[in-house]
């Protein structure tokens, strides 16, 4: 790589850029605002006017739209080029990097005419364009995020024909996301208001406002470009090698995650606790206020408790199943104490993820070499920590592709959660209702929760059908409780799905169950209902279910 000119609006991440393309001897070449930045950054650039001995006209419109330029990122590298280039006084141009004019970020409907149209960016796109199209023998940047996986393929010498093709398709998905919010605009479509998202966010995402809803966020090619955060000792198992990666971009969740004791996680503790984490946000969402432990196996829930102190939700979500959490992943939403390290001392636990520890708790788990301890407060918000977005995408592997899907973060609100039997609710069952559904949401489908007291009681998960779920939760919760007595425990029931047949509601009748919460849908709702109204079993219906297969 010899020569890589760089016209960029956001000046983010430009320095280090230039710097380490300046290190290994490229020349670099610039218009007008990003040359001036480079030299105060102390770095030697040519003017892109000198360049070409055409200089910046109308303001800057024209600036980079010249022959030279296009010559000589289209130039095929072959010999019996040489007369056309020098006719247009071109040199071969190997990386091209483009950040466009804000059109997307700071045009909004109301935006006046002559505003917008100064902001439509036409040499930058022509570049981009270009430089995609000359893409065997040019590496074409499009976004600031996509500069760090650049360097360090650049440093390896990665910068292989399957890469520069990825960007290529990147640049476009950019152009063309780009251009559409332009025609949008001139033809007084609804663009809505001006995106905050940065300069740098992937247009490809359908991030930006005014994106459609639905199937049409997804671009025609979908890139996952990924940056490894570490190696594994192997995957789900000990024969298949796997590794850890993140999106580009600043590392979060468990990328961002500190180890504090313990070996080095693996794929299996990656996956548990990444479960874990969610199901705990979900719980301690709709338990506000208070300390939520959930212990998961095998991504599914086994435990979950809410509780006024950390200690007792602990002691709830362990109680809940003595048995299935011995080698859990356990998530908490609060610092863990001295007590609540205390209780988890005795029991054979993989991983501890919680938003952080006290030197007494450290003191207590210290000891165990082998537990894992995480501490997730920068990592991803949960509970009473500071809330950030679940990731968009979903990525799943089948025979021949990939699904994508946007990640399952979206619920139906208890208010408006609907009551569907005569039969009325106690208003004091309902947070053992909510903790239940959110169990129940966490689980691998199909999945029917038992909850009493702010405590699961018996989980039926990842069954190939409802009522061996449901028989399965109420027979675990049975057994957890004085007698087997439900209806005395106050114990509420919650399924992930509908009820296809009215046998799960029957069966909770049978056991006491006093309330049911499930996302109706089936065409045999009635039945149910008729079930749960025979048994004076208030029934409410979310309206949304929450597979997880
Ligand atoms: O007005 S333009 O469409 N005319 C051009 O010839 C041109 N070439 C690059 N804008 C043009 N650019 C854009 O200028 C780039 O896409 C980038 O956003 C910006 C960088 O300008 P400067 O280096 O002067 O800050």
């Amino acid at each position: 790589m010899e020569r890589a000119l760089i016209s960029v609006w956001s000046k983010e991440g430009l320095a280090e850029l230039a710097e380490a393309l300046h290190r290994r001897g490229v020349e670099l070449v610039s218009t007008g605002g990003t040359a001036a930045h480079l030299r105060e950054a102390g770095l030697p650039v040519t003017e892109l006017s000198q360049a070409t001995g055409a200089p910046e006209v109308l303001g800057g419109r024209v600036k980079s739209l010249h022959p030279a330029v296009y010559a000589g990122i289209l130039s095929r590298r072959d010999p019996s080029e040489a007369a056309d280039l020098q006719a247009v006084g071109a040199r071969p141009i190997d990386l091209v990097c483009v950040n466009l004019y804000p059109f997307v970020e700071q045009v909004g409907e109301g935006t006046p005419l002559d505003e917008a149209l100064e902001l439509i960016d036409i040499g930058g796109v022509s570049l981009l364009r270009a430089a995609a199209k000359g893409f065997p023998h040019v590496v074409v940047l499009s976004r600031p995020d996509q500069y760090s996986e650049f360097l360090r393929r650049l440093e390896e010498g990665a910068l292989d024909p399957g890469y520069r093709r990825l960007l290529a398709a990147e640049a476009l998905e950019r152009t063309s996301a780009y251009d559409r919010r332009i025609a949008a605009y001139l033809a007084g479509r609804p663009v809505g208001a001006p995106s905050t998202a940065t300069a740098g966010a992937p247009e490809s995402s359908g991030a930006g406002a005014g994106a459609p809803e639905g199937a049409e966020r997804f671009p025609e090619a979908f890139s996952l470009r990924l940056v490894r955060v570490s190696p594994l000792r192997y995957g789900e198992n000990p024969h298949q090698a796997a590794a850890f990666y993140h999106p580009p971009g600043p590392s979060r969740g468990l990328a961002a995650a500190r180890l504090l004791q313990g070996r080095e996680l693996s794929f299996n503790n990656l996956n548990d606790a990444s479960s874990a984490w969610r199901i705990l946000d979900h719980v301690a969402a709709a338990a506000p206020g208070q300390a939520a432990a959930v212990a998961v196996k095998h991504t599914s829930p086994c435990g979950a408790g809410v509780a006024g102190t950390l200690e007792e939700a602990f002691r709830k979500a362990y109680e809940a199943d003595p048995v299935s959490i011995f080698g859990g992943i356990v998530a908490v939403n609060r610092c863990v104490d001295g007590a609540t390290a205390r209780l988890m001392d005795p029991v054979f636990l993989e991983v501890v993820a919680a938003p952080g520890y006290t030197p007494e708790a450290l003191g207590v788990l210290g000891h165990k070499k082998n537990l894992r301890l995480l501490d997730l407060s920068g990592a991803a918000g949960s509970g009473e920590a500071a809330a950030e977005p679940e990731a968009d995408w979903e990525v799943r592997p089948v025979w021949g592709g990939y699904l994508v899907q946007a990640a399952d973060v979206a619920d139906a609100a208890p208010s408006e959660w609907q009551r569907v039997t005569r039969a009325e609710l106690d208003p004091a069952l309902l947070p053992d209702l909510r903790l239940a559904w959110q169990v129940a949401r966490g689980c691998i489908s199909n999945a029917v929760v038992v909850a009493a007291g702010g405590q699961s009681l018996g989980i039926g998960a990842g069954q190939v059908n409802r009522i061996d779920a449901a028989l399965q939760a109420l027979e675990r919760a049975r057994a957890r409780v004085p007698g087997g007595d439900l209806r005395a425990a106050g114990a509420v029931l919650a399924s992930d799905g509908f009820f296809p047949f009215p046998d799960v509601v029957q069966a909770a009748a049978k056991a006491g169950i006093r309330a049911i919460v499930q996302p109706g849908g089936s065409k045999r709702d009635e039945e149910s209902i008729e079930e749960a109204d025979r048994a004076g079993i208030p029934m409410l219906l979310t309206g949304m279910r929450h597979f997880r297969h």
